[in-house]
């Protein structure tokens, strides 16, 4: 039987409203995404209550699958725990060789050039024909461990392949900071080379530890000074996204303190997409919003096509 596969209405895209709130006239965090998500809600309502609907109908985990619970809100992973991981960042490496080959590394430079960290090699849409990759970022375990984790059936908002090669830069995401987009959203960061300290792994803070930190430093918006993780004694809780290529971390970047791309002495590419429920405030600037679905995902199934963005 086939079944006529449809692109679903979106809410609309909220970010330079949410800049201009937040950023221009400072509004506090919480009442801007409280409007702007509650302004999403009204457009599609009926698919906010499917959403939850289908995410409290799935099936319990089976053990051994990724999973996030509440107080911590993060899991490293090794290859051999998600499914397709090895031969994602496989693929991964091939798109970033072809990347090279084509001068895009040296371009890539001399655009940003006091910015030698997460340089896109693909992002947002150009993922439209990456079907392979696709599956990766809907494959079932985890995307229902995120959904039982958000209560909801998220869409996948945003994806990058990101290089940074060696810098000594500090500077925005190389500083402690917390993804201030949403009040929770789900991260996977997947290592397509072999990550070894040097190599500027993503450095964290579980929730409950993050929110401590927050609390005594009165954080509310903006970067997080070292010193902070000092004071709070919070230096023995950090954690690190290192290991073989096809590991990673799934996390809430929204609730966990984070930084990575920092010291790098050697080149280091990543996987990144991330999980945000439909009306969620607002969106990245590497928004995946594809208008119909890619060739080579007709097998997905409804919540796999949800989380693209389709009926
Ligand atoms: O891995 C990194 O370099 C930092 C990533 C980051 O801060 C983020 O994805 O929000």
């Amino acid at each position: 039987m086939s079944i006529t596969v449809t692109a679903i209405r979106r809410p609309f895209n909220a970010r330079l409203l949410y800049r201009w709130l937040y950023k221009r006239l400072f509004l506090p965090r919480n009442l801007v995404h409280g409007l702007l998500s509650k302004a999403k809600q009204l457009t599609v309502r009926e698919q906010i209550l499917h959403r939850r609907q289908l995410a409290g109908s799935l099936a319990q985990r089976q053990p051994g699958s990724v999973s996030l619970i509440e107080s911590d809100a993060y899991q490293l992973f090794q290859p051999e725990q998600l499914p397709g991981a090895r031969e994602t960042a496989e693929h991964c490496v091939e798109l970033y060789r072809q990347f090279c080959a084509g001068g895009g590394d040296t371009e890539a430079l001399q655009r940003n050039p006091s910015k030698r960290f997460l340089l896109s090699v693909i992002a947002g849409n150009e993922f439209a024909d990456q079907s392979e990759l696709l599956h990766f970022m809907v494959s079932r375990p985890v995307l229902d461990a995120v959904s039982r984790y958000l209560g909801t059936i998220p869409v996948v908002e945003g994806a990058a392949l990101w290089w940074t090669p060696p810098n000594e830069s500090v500077q925005s995401s190389q500083a402690w900071h917390i993804d201030e987009l949403a009040q929770r959203q789900v991260k996977i960061i997947l290592n397509c080379f072999e990550v070894t300290e040097d190599q500027g792994p993503l450095h964290f803070l579980p929730a409950n530890i993050s929110e401590r930190v927050r609390q005594l430093a009165g954080h509310h918006r903006g970067r997080l000074a070292d010193e902070w993780i000092e004071q709070a004694d919070a230096g023995s809780h950090v954690r690190r996204a290192i290991g073989p290529a096809g590991s990673g971390i799934i996390f809430d970047s929204s609730r966990c303190l984070h930084f990575g791309s920092r010291g790098n002495r050697r080149d280091r590419l990543v996987l990144t997409f991330h999980y945000l429920p439909l009306d969620a405030p607002t969106e990245t600037r590497y928004n995946l919003r594809l208008s119909r679905l890619p060739p080579g995902c007709e097998d997905l199934d409804e919540v796999q096509r949800l989380a693209l963005g389709f009926s």
